[in-house]
């Protein structure tokens, strides 16, 4: 029995990467119950081509549907669609609560005019300020060398640049692209299946865009922690939930603008949803 990862599933057929061999596998009986993921590392019987066993995850993510993830990279247009912050910040705080390094990937900059570039660079210092990374697509060198050993997913709006941008990582990869539909002002949802490409040495993983994405499977107090720059704060009450102005310290910062206004509305949407 060899040890090997998931690199791409179609139904029911799994496609398991041991050392320099991809095999396609089925799940035993026993396993038929379980969910595997891309990124899961398994146990294969090369002579049947079977998969026998799962290591346990060290995270997953629902959407994307992937596991052991050290970085997901937030893929996020300027224009074409527009930059949407309530889904960037939905994004982050999903991947801090499954214990996932955020990154934001700034793409169609070249779109965008000096103004928009300017405001938009300017919110990004704010993100950089709290810890976020945050990278140009055109930056692929800088970016890849961040990545250096890591298992790295993508996630982000359809027609975002996910792909595009997985190929600027490796020129001979050649993901399917499309450009996005001018009547509906979105992507096609040009990628079907979750797959894992090896570049260099690194792991990064092309996922399925999506219009919008729930917060609602997390509970208030998961959200509340998932805002990186509220956690060091302190408010007058230890519960605080940062919604009445007695003693808060984070609706006081917001006045302040130390902290930025629409995370903050942000916030108070996804604990309401
Ligand atoms: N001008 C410009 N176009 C870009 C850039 N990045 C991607 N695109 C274009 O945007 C369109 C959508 O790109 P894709 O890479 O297919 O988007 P995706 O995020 O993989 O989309 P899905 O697979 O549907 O989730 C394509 O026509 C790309 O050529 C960029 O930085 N600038
Ligand atoms: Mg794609
Ligand atoms: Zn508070």
């Amino acid at each position: 029995m060899l040890e090997g990862l998931i690199i791409k599933i179609n139904s029911d057929l799994f496609t398991v990467k041991v050392d320099k061999n991809t095999y396609n596998c089925k799940v035993r009986g026993k396993l038929k119950n379980t969910k595997l993921l891309v990124g899961d590392i398994v146990l294969v019987d090369t002579k049947n081509n079977t998969i026998e066993s799962v290591k346990d995850r060290k995270n997953y993510l629902l959407r994307p549907n992937v596991a052991n993830i050290d970085v997901a990279l937030i893929v996020t247009s300027i224009k074409e669609p527009d930059i949407n912050y309530t889904l960037l910040d939905k994004l982050i705080s999903i991947i801090t609560i499954n214990k996932i390094e955020p990154v934001i990937i700034l793409t169609k900059m070249d779109l965008a005019i000096e103004e928009e570039i300017k405001n938009v660079n300017k919110i990004m210092k704010y993100y950089e300020s709290i810890g976020i990374k945050v990278f140009n697509n055109n930056d692929i060198k800088k970016i890849k060398k961040y990545l250096s050993k890591k298992i790295v997913t993508v996630c982000g709006q359809t027609g975002a640049g996910k792909s595009t941008l997985i190929n600027k990582f490796d020129k001979d990869l050649n993901l399917e692209t499309n450009e996005i539909s001018k009547s509906l002002g979105r992507g096609k949802h040009t990628t079907r299946l979750v797959s894992l490409y090896e570049v260099d040495d690194l792991y990064i993983i092309d996922t399925p865009g999506f219009s919008s994405i729930d917060i609602n499977n997390y509970n208030k107090e998961e959200i509340k922690n998932s805002f990186i720059e509220f956690r060091d704060k302190e408010c007058k009450y230890n519960d605080c939930k940062h919604i009445c102005e007695d003693g808060c310290e984070i609706i006081n910062e917001v006045k302040n603008n130390k902290i930025l206004l629409s995370r903050y509305e942000n916030y108070l949407k996804f604990i309401k949803e």
